[in-house]
């Protein structure tokens, strides 16, 4: 074996067995950046920072964003054994749609929606019901690369869905280590605190950019109801 085969074994040996079987068995959806199909691959193979380097890993992804009645966000910190990213704080929900019929469903951003419910269930314990397919709104799409710990990393075309429901949350360990719901003002704490570094607390890149760019925006819509005028599924943002 060559070398860097053998430092990829090494890597794999210590690698969670849960987050293992993911790798090799979730089927990600290759995209270009106009977000049109250009085929599919592991999620093992899309994730490492070697294929990101050759460009032949950008593959499309979703962040949910889900708020209670009170219009609090509900954030998640990703568990230790995540390969990517393990540890830090992220929006309610994130994953990828699979390379099969129902996510890859084009109209009206169904298979990412359909995707996104399943991971609900798998990372929060939330039943579908109580999520339904239709109460998730695609806000927009955006374009970002982010490296995790040099071997690992994200290239993805990411769909932003906002859904505004009261959940009974039931976190699954192997994906989630603990959750809370934050208003506007202790969001803007926790990324304080993140910039000063302070109580080794880390926010995920993609959630940054959303928190920079659009959520406080977004938010304002949350509150008054008009999550539908601040959609805007026509332009691939470049982050
Ligand atoms: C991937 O999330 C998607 C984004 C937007 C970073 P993830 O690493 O949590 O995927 P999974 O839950 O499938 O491991
Ligand atoms: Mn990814």
């Amino acid at each position: 074996p060559t070398a860097s085969a053998m430092a990829a074994a090494a890597i794999d040996a210590n690698m969670d067995a849960v987050q293992r079987r993911l790798m090799f068995e979730d089927e990600c959806i290759l995209v270009d950046e106009s977000d049109r199909v250009v085929g599919h691959d592991s999620k093992y193979n899309c994730h490492l920072m070697e294929k990101i380097e050759s460009g032949k890993s950008l593959h499309r992804a979703f962040s949910v964003f889900l708020f209670n009645s009170k219009y609090e966000l509900l954030l998640q910190q990703r568990s230790s054994t995540k390969v990517t990213f393990p540890l830090v704080w992220t929006n309610t929900c994130c994953s990828h749609p699979l390379y099969r019929e129902s996510e890859m469903i084009e109209e009206d951003a169904l298979g990412v929606r359909n995707a996104a419910q399943r991971k609900l269930l798998d990372e929060l314990g939330i039943p579908a019901k109580d999520v339904p397919v239709d109460q998730f709104i695609p806000l927009g799409r955006m374009l970002y690369k982010a490296p995790s710990d040099g071997k690992w990393g994200e290239h993805e075309l990411d769909y932003l869905l906002f859904i505004v429901r009261d959940v009974k949350v039931n976190p699954n360990p192997e994906e989630v280590s603990d959750v809370k719901y934050v208003n506007r003002e202790q969001l803007k704490e926790l990324c304080k605190k993140a910039d000063a570094g302070e109580e080794g607390l880390k926010l995920s890149p993609w959630f940054r950019l959303v928190v920079d760019n659009f959520l406080y925006n977004w938010w304002d819509h949350v509150e008054k109801g008009t999550l539908n005028d601040a959609t805007n599924m026509d332009t691939i943002h470049r982050l």
